[in-house]
């Protein structure tokens, strides 16, 4: 979809897209490197490459890996910046360039830039290295629960409120039993529990459920 070439500065407005990962949907944004430039235009790219790192959720920094240790030098602080309450990822590109001695000296310098939100593996975007790697670990780092064939799953909101109340209320009732209070209070919590479970299997239809319903749907009356 996007122009690729050798010359720096070939990205310039950010590029957004939706890719599905093992059932998880990302949104993927190109934006324009980041260097010293005197283009204007670029600049303005390189503008926006900031606001995109402030707005996401994972960062995958891709970094040519022949240039690796100058780049990180430069540019960290600054990107770093950007670091607190996101994932990062530091993907060294181009590792079919690279010589072993070199990734070597790059993964010790790489202990003063890795921290528990920030990663790194090793790619080649040309040869296919280390790409499904780099899938499995932004799929690990959106923490969903793996779902098994025996999981109860609620795709319902008002289904999950309603299970979240009437599990509020069955856990008031166990504490009632346990402090051994008068069945009377025990009754107005089974009597609510069953309410909520009663929104869902149909038997309770009250203003709440009604407004939802209206709400979500355009019905007429
Ligand atoms: N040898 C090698 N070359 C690569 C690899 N990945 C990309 N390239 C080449 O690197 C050059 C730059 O690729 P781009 O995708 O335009 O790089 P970019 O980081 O988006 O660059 P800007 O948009 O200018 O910031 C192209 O000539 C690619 O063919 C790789 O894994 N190995
Ligand atoms: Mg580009």
């Amino acid at each position: 979809k996007a122009i690729v070439s050798n010359i720096h500065g070939t990205t310039r407005d950010a590029i957004e897209d939706t890719v599905n990962l093992g059932g998880i949907n990302f949104r993927f944004i190109d934006t324009a490197g980041i260097r010293e430039t005197n283009d204007e235009i670029e600049n303005l790219g390189i503008e926006r490459t900031f606001q995109k790192l402030a707005q996401a959720e994972i960062v995958l920094w891709i970094i040519d890996a022949t240039t690796a240790c100058k780049q990180l030098e430069e540019l960290s602080g600054k990107v770093f910046s950007y670091r607190e309450g996101k994932q990062f990822i530091l993907v060294f590109n181009k590792t079919d360039l690279l010589h072993e001695h070199q990734k070597e000296e790059l993964i010790s310098a790489l202990l003063h830039y890795t921290n528990e939100n920030t990663s790194y593996i090793f790619i080649s975007a040309k040869q296919h290295i280390g790409t499904d790697e780099l899938q499995q670990m932004l799929i690990n780092l959106t923490h969903l629960p793996i779902v098994t064939q025996n999981d109860i799953i609620v795709t319902n909101v008002r289904h999950y409120e309603a299970l979240t109340h009437a599990l509020e209320s069955i856990r008031r009732v166990q504490e009632g039993l346990q402090t051994n209070i008068f069945g009377d209070l025990l009754s107005q919590d089974i009597q609510e529990c069953i309410f909520y479970l009663g929104e869902i299997v149909g038997k309770v239809t009250n203003e709440i459920v009604l407004e939802n319903i209206f709400g979500k749907f355009c019905i007429g009356k």
